[in-house]
């Protein structure tokens, strides 16, 4: 029988009549605040003639519009504050389709809401006062780092805010430091893992006992390899910047899928094509309703993600429903080293850099457990008699311009004119050679 720790039983224990109750509630306070504040939430309940005080209970919902990443875009950066700016405490953001970031803004409430999902998290692997936190998810504007450090604080526990890279540094500071809770995307952790071992280093030298790793997609197979390296409880967290960062959803031991945090947000899963929902159990796209959030509150937001929920008690206690994992997503979107990339912003780059044809591919690796990206793109036919000096300055440029847009490092590889496959249908643009 395995221990489970529990941070807020009342919320996240409670019988279902009473949250679908409260979350009705939330639900109706969240548009009456959008309604009367967002410009394009109000025009879009008029449009589809929704009022208000049409919404009466959780199941309403439906009738309600969607949200897209879109349309943070277009309204960047504060069009959906629902709040006067003064009273936003934080922006965190990630990459957008366009290079421009997408935003999103909390107020302290919000903040204090999304610092409790990731507590609440923490407590689920048995993390507490006693633990020592280290925190390799990057610190900024990704979520990442802050909000795992926030959790970790607010359980206690003694943070190590060491943020991404230096892989020799993360280890001896975790060796010294006696780290017993670690933070960060799964592939790092394959990653630690191994160079703990190259280094000659057996993992119960180590003082670890647990890891919260997300941000990115992985499988059961990389679970077990991650805790069998590093000898501790891998379990996942996921969460995404429009909604609040991570937390949203965690696993506790049982680790059999992630508790949504349902009295601070509604989970639906949808039909991608035809926007209609489905029932608990069928595999389709996951759509978030904020019910406490006022910074930036977000009306049925499409995630993209795909995956089920199943609404079944765990054994853990908790009620909350939970997620499968991220089995795939509706659009072309790819996390390279935990930074999303959509093919659309790389074309942006190719299309503007003279000397090369709007002939491209991606292709994404795993090597040594760290993801690697090789954009293949043509040189046009005038170009490719240049000089080699010249393909090489090309490269370069292309690559750091890829790295301010986007915001990874890719390799460059220069393809002769005409060389790379044309497709008469919808184009491949990308190939994802990693195993998930
Ligand atoms: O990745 C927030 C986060 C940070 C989650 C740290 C967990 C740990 P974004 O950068 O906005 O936010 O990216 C959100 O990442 O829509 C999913 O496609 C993917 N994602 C996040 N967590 C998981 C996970 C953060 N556990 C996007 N499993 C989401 C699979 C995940 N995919």
């Amino acid at each position: 029988m395995k221990v489970h720790h529990i941070y807020n039983p009342e919320m996240e224990c409670m019988d279902i009549e009473s949250r679908r109750k409260l979350q009705g509630e939330r639900l109706r306070e969240t548009v009456e605040h959008v309604y009367k504040n967002v410009p394009l939430y109000r025009e879009r309940m008029d449009a589809k003639g929704v009022k208000p005080e049409d919404i009466k209970t959780v199941d309403d919902i439906r009738l309600l519009p969607f949200t897209e990443k879109t349309d943070l875009r277009d309204t960047f950066p504060f069009g959906l504050f629902a709040v006067p700016n003064e009273e936003i405490v934080r922006i965190q953001g990630s990459s957008g389709t366009t290079g421009k970031p997408i935003v999103s803004g909390y107020t302290q409430g919000d903040v204090d809401v999304w610092t409790e999902m990731v507590a609440r998290s923490m407590t689920a692997v048995g993390a507490g006062k006693d633990d020592v936190v280290q925190v390799c998810y990057g610190y900024g504007l990704f979520t990442g780092g802050l909000g795992a450090h926030q959790g970790a604080s607010k359980i206690g526990a003694m943070v190590i805010p060491m943020s991404s890279g230096n892989t020799q540094r993360q280890i001896m500071m975790m060796r010294e430091l006696g780290s017993t809770i670690l933070c960060c995307t799964p592939s790092y952790a394959t990653y630690l893992g191994e160079a703990i071992h190259d280094m000659g280093i057996d993992p119960s030298e180590l003082k670890l006992k647990a890891g919260l790793f997300g941000a990115e997609p992985w499988t059961q197979e990389m679970r077990l390899k991650i805790e069998e390296l590093l000898g501790i409880e891998a379990c996942d967290i996921y969460g995404l910047t429009e909604i609040a960062g991570p937390g949203v959803a965690f696993e506790c031991l049982e680790k059999n899928g992630s508790h949504v945090n349902e009295d601070h947000v509604i989970a639906e899963i949808i039909d991608p094509e035809t926007g209609e929902p489905l029932p608990y159990g069928t595999s389709g796209e996951l759509v978030f309703t904020t019910i406490t959030k006022k910074g930036m509150p977000m009306l049925r937001y499409r995630t993209h993600d795909i995956c089920t929920l199943n609404p079944e008690k765990c054994a853990c206690g908790r009620t909350t429903v939970r997620m499968g994992r991220i089995t795939g997503r509706t659009d072309d979107m790819i996390i390279v080293r935990g930074v999303n990339v959509f093919p659309s912003q790389i074309e942006t780059v190719l299309v503007r850099t003279k000397g090369v044809a709007p002939h491209y591919l991606l292709v994404v690796d795993r090597v040594n457990n760290a993801d690697t990206l090789e954009v293949q793109v043509e040189m046009t036919e005038e170009a490719f008699t240049d000089s080699l000096a010249n393909m090489q300055r090309l490269q370069k440029e292309i690559a750091s311009e890829i790295k301010s847009v986007v915001g990874v490092m890719a390799k460059i590889t220069i393809c002769p004119p005409k060389s790379l496959p044309r497709s008469e249908g919808k184009a491949k643009r990308v190939i994802d050679n990693r195993k998930l």
